[in-house]
């Protein structure tokens, strides 16, 4: 990939680096973005990863957490970075001060990317942890177990504990070297799955009670409402995943967890078993990701927009 040497170039000659990624940041948000933190921190570079809003409950306990800003710097004499995201208007806060940046580097994997940067590696990889992956390799950087763990969270993290349809052998032996370096695969694996908070739990119960099937059951459809999170003390980021788990009902193709973020303002989850393509779908309603997985946002009344969702769906499979 001439992209990635020409990326190890510039970033070589640079100092400075502005790290961001998309809003709602999941595993392979935040491990890609420490992970290669450490790894510029190692070739004496500064740092400036950045986050949006407090980084979720279940990823505060990754190595490097500490050097996450929640601010944006003072002067605009950095490199940017952009990882798992190539759209500025996923971006959030940082939008505008990455937009004024003389050079943005994007590192990303989704099918649906933008056209943002202006060096962009963007290829349909597992996860964008493994974009960092080979862009260590061609820096020469030595895996240390902090840069280990964090990309092994972003791998683990976006093929679903090694289990979705685009985890390759190519996941495995990347995995193997980063437990080599020192991530431990069982550690990991119970930090991101076995410590929910019980608020996550009072959500799922309500999604389960309003669960829909439609389609003759190709298709399930859930709502969580505002005034749900303030009941079960819950955040945003508790939800992570729902859509994925309805997605386990045999005989499902499609899901969709429709969530109102604030009022009026919606956020949609989508997940396929395969057949249908819902980064497409999601691109109907400005939104994007990957093939099983996608998501958009907007602004509508939930309960009206919640039956223009079912008809579209149900349309799918008509
Ligand atoms: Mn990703």
């Amino acid at each position: 990939m001439k992209v990635l040497e020409e990326m190890a170039a510039l970033i070589r000659e640079r100092e400075r680096f502005f790290l961001v990624s998309h809003i709602n940041p999941d595993g392979d948000a935040i491990g890609s973005m420490l992970g290669l933190a450490a790894a510029l921190e190692s070739l004496g570079k500064e740092v400036w990863p950045y986050l949006d809003e407090e980084i979720p409950r279940s990823y505060a306990w990754l190595p490097g957490v500490e050097k996450i800003r929640y601010s944006l710097p003072p002067d605009s004499r950095w490199t940017a970075i952009v990882l798992d995201c190539g759209d500025l208007s996923r971006i959030g806060g940082a939008a505008e001060f990455v937009d004024s940046l003389q050079e943005v580097l994007v590192l990303d994997h989704h099918e649906v990317s933008g056209d943002l940067g202006h060096l962009r590696l963007v290829e349909p990889i597992f996860a964008t942890g493994a974009l960092v992956f080979y862009l260590l390799r061609e820096l020469s950087v030595p895996l240390t177990r902090e840069i280990a763990e964090n990309l092994y969270t972003a791998i683990f993290s976006d093929t679903g504990g090694f289990r979705f349809q685009q985890t390759t052998a190519e996941a495995f032996s990347m995995a193997k070297e980063l437990a080599e370096a020192g991530a431990d695969p069982a550690k990991i694996a119970e930090m991101l799955t076995e410590h929910y908070p019980l608020s996550r739990f009072c959500l799922l119960k309500l999604v389960l009670e309003r669960l829909r099937l439609l389609a003759e059951g190709k298709v399930a459809i859930s709502v969580l409402k505002s005034e749900d999170y303030e009941r079960c003390q819950a955040t945003k980021s508790d939800p992570e995943d729902f859509a994925t788990f309805l997605r386990s009902i045999d005989g499902v193709e499609v899901t969709a967890l429709v969530k109102e973020v604030k009022p009026g303002e919606i956020s949609v989850s989508l997940r396929s078993r395969g057949r249908v393509n819902v980064a497409r779908f999601a691109a109907r309603f400005g939104g994007g990701g990957h093939r099983c997985a996608a998501g958009f946002r907007l602004k509508d009344d939930p309960g009206r927009f919640y039956h223009i969702l079912r008809q579209e769906l149900e349309a799918l499979f008509a």
